[in-house]
This record gives structure tokens, sequence and C-alpha cells, in this order.
């Protein structure tokens, strides 16, 4: 963990319906979801940006727990994000975070879900190998059209759909316009992916020097294309967009 706070927005994204082996273990563990919402909590530092989510990302390689937030009210996340919540007021009892149940990874793809804002009303967990259990919540939420790690993965994971165990589909929506910039236009990730001639998520130097242009670029000369706060700039919307999802109870801050 690094020295500087980071000061995160936690994504609300409710499964709509489980995968098989998904529900497999919450059986088995008595785990009960029927009346009550499940969200997979997503760690942004792009608020405004959510219109365009395409899917939602976890590792194979980590192990998520279900915690019981309300009577009525469930959280998936890394077992590390949910003892930092428990310490900023998100779970009913200081220092405590109630595991009702663990989950691979693995076993949440293809969970179909709903994510806040975005124009596609349902869309899927898939894969990332690259997601680190040291950083948000383990979970990362997809916005192709301005994160180039997130068009890098989607791209993969559409052209070996098969060895990843999806749905060619479930990785194909198209990327959305949100923000426009003078110099590389309103599908920003994809400019960049593409001038760079990034191949795959495994090239990271280059994904680091193009996420970092993004997120520059996007932030001080960007424009909101789409939403409530269209044709305003990026600066000034981002935290709109933010205190929207929150009152919405769709979003909630998050600090590590
Ligand atoms: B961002 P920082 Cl549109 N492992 O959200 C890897 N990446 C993670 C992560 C983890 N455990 N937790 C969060 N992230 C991603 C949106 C976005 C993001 C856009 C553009 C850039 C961008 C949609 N994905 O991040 O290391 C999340 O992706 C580039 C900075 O704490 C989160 O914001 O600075 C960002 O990385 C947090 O990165």
């Amino acid at each position: 963990e690094g020295v500087n706070p980071q000061e995160y927005t936690a994504i609300k994204i409710q499964i709509l319906e489980w995968p098989a082996a998904a529900k497999a273990t919450l059986d088995k563990g008595g785990v009960d979801t029927d009346r009550k919402k499940v969200s997979l909590v997503a760690a942004t530092l792009r608020p405004e940006t959510m219109y365009g989510q395409t899917c939602c990302f976890v590792s194979p390689n980590i192990t998520y727990g279900l915690y019981e937030i309300s009577p009525t009210e469930i959280y998936i996340c890394t077992a590390r994000a949910a003892k930092n919540m428990s310490f900023q007021k998100i779970t009913p009892v200081r220092g405590e975070a109630k595991l009702l149940a663990e989950i691979s990874g693995k076993d949440l793809i293809g969970a179909k879900i709903h994510a806040p804002l975005s124009v596609y009303p349902e869309v899927r967990v898939l894969p990332m190998d690259t997601i680190l259990a040291s950083k948000g919540t383990g979970v990362v939420t997809s916005v192709p059209s301005d994160s180039p790690d997130d068009y890098a993965t989607v791209v993969e994971l559409a052209k070996k759909a098969d060895y990843y165990g999806i749905e060619k589909e479930w990785a194909s929506l198209e990327p959305i316009p949100i923000i426009a910039t003078p110099t590389y236009g309103d599908l920003i990730a994809i400019a960049l992916v593409k001038e760079m001639k990034i191949q795959s998520p495994k090239d990271k130097e280059l994904l680091a020097k193009a996420k970092e242009i993004a997120y520059k670029d996007g932030f001080y000369q960007g424009t909101m294309v789409i939403g409530a706060y269209s044709g305003e700039k990026v600066e000034v919307a981002k935290n709109k967009v933010r205190s929207d999802l929150i009152a919405a109870g769709d979003a909630f801050v998050y600090d590590e």
C-alpha cells in the first residue's frame, strides 16, 4: 500500500442472475440471497465514465467474500476491502464485516449484472488477470471507451472467448462515447491503444503510459458528451455525477 491516500468511488453493481457455479457455492453455504440485493463493489477513480460500463471484471485468482451490510443488502469484495470498509462506517459494526460466504472469482464469471448509469441495462462479469488483490475492492468495472486497460482486456477476451470460458458477445458490446477531447476524439482509450500499438493486456509499460495520458487528457481537456452533464467540462461534471450516484444509493465513498 502506498503512502498516498486514495479516495475511490465504490460502485454497486447488482447481481441479477448467478452462474451455476456460484449458485452451488451459495446453496452449499446455506446463503439465501433471494430477497436480498447483492452487489459487486467496484472501486473507480472515474465515476463520470459510468455511462460507458460494458462489463465488470473480477480476477479468476482472487477469493471474494459476501459481506452482510444490512438485513437486505450484501456486498461482494475482497476481505481486505471489507475490513477497510468496516472502519469507514460502511458495515453495521465498527471493525467488523460479517462474512456470509466465500466465492472464487472464477465462479462469478458470466453472472448477469446491472451497472448503474450504464447505457447497457444488463452486462456480464468477465475475467481480468491483471487485477491486484492489494488495491481497491478487487473488482474493476469496465469502461473500454476511457480505460486503455479495460479496452485491451475486452479485445483479448473477445478474441479468445473459448479459452476464457465466456461467450464472445459478453465481451463485444460497443464502447460508448462519454468524453470528447481535442486531441483524441470521443473514444480516447481506443485511440491510444491503436496509436501506441498495444497488443494485449500484458503490454504493461505501454498501458501504464496510455493510462496516464487518458487520465490527464480526459480530466483536463475533456467535455462530457453523454448524460445529465453533457456539454460540461469533465473537471466540473466528475463530482456532480459522483454525488448523483451516491444520492441514488448506487455508490459510496471508499478510502484507502
Ligand atoms: B478505473 P489506482 Cl474509465 N487492480 O475505473 C487493478 N486495477 C484496479 C484495481 C485493482 N485491484 N482496482 C481499481 N482498478 C482500476 C474506471 C477507469 C479507471 C477509467 C479510466 C482509468 C481508470 C473504469 N475501469 O484507472 O492505482 C480502476 O479503473 C486508471 C487510473 O488506484 C480504477 O479507476 O490509481 C483505477 O484502476 C485505480 O487505480
